[in-house]
């Protein structure tokens, strides 16, 4: 059961938009698997297929309370059918390091995916679980939360995390 690699920005496999997941085989399951116990360990709400360096259409997500057990929901080819209302939250990203913003997303969605048994299901989210939905649908379009705050705080952060780096490798 390893835990994986999360791939950090300006990783440009976090820009890239997802393929479909063709066939639920063993390695979709067992990267599935690795997928929650990466983001046990995080410790995280959300994770996608991406972040851990697989551009396929495949996220985790368990947003309940940690004294509910862990009972991540897997969620393929995922796709929003239904969004309304309006909500803010201050969002982190494990592949953003230090850094949060404001975000403003749709207050309910609606999720249509497949599961790991090739079965069709339908989640709705409200309050974190539709944050969380919304945060790691955009990671299959290669988005981040980045992409939705305004262009000066983008790039503000971007200048210091690269030159955080640069000082990092020197
Ligand atoms: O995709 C990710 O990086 C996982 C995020 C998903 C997320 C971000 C913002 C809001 C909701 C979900 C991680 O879960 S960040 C850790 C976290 C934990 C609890 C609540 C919010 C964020
Ligand atoms: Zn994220």
């Amino acid at each position: 059961m390893p835990v994986l690699d999360i791939k950090t920005f300006p990783d440009p496999v976090l820009n890239r938009a997802c393929r479909q997941v063709r066939e639920v085989t063993q390695e979709v399951r067992e990267l599935a698997r690795d997928m929650a116990e990466t983001m046990y360990q995080a410790p995280g709400v959300g994770l996608a297929a991406p972040q851990v360096g697989h551009d396929l259409r495949l996220v985790v997500v368990d947003c309940s309370e940690p004294e509910e057990g862990q009972n991540p929901i897997v969620l393929i080819n995922p796709r929003i059918v239904e969004a309304e209302g309006a909500t803010v939250f201050e969002e982190g990203c494990l592949s953003v390091p230090e850094y949060t913003c404001d975000v403003e997303r749709y207050e309910r969605v609606v999720v249509e995916a497949m599961d790991l048994d090739g079965e069709p299901i339908t989640i709705e989210g409200e309050g974190l679980m539709a944050i969380c939905l919304q945060h790691e649908l955009d990671h299959l379009e290669g988005r981040l939360f980045l992409d939705r705050i305004s262009p000066l705080k983008r790039s503000m952060y971007k200048k210091r995390r690269l030159k955080q780096i640069k000082k990092d490798q020197a």
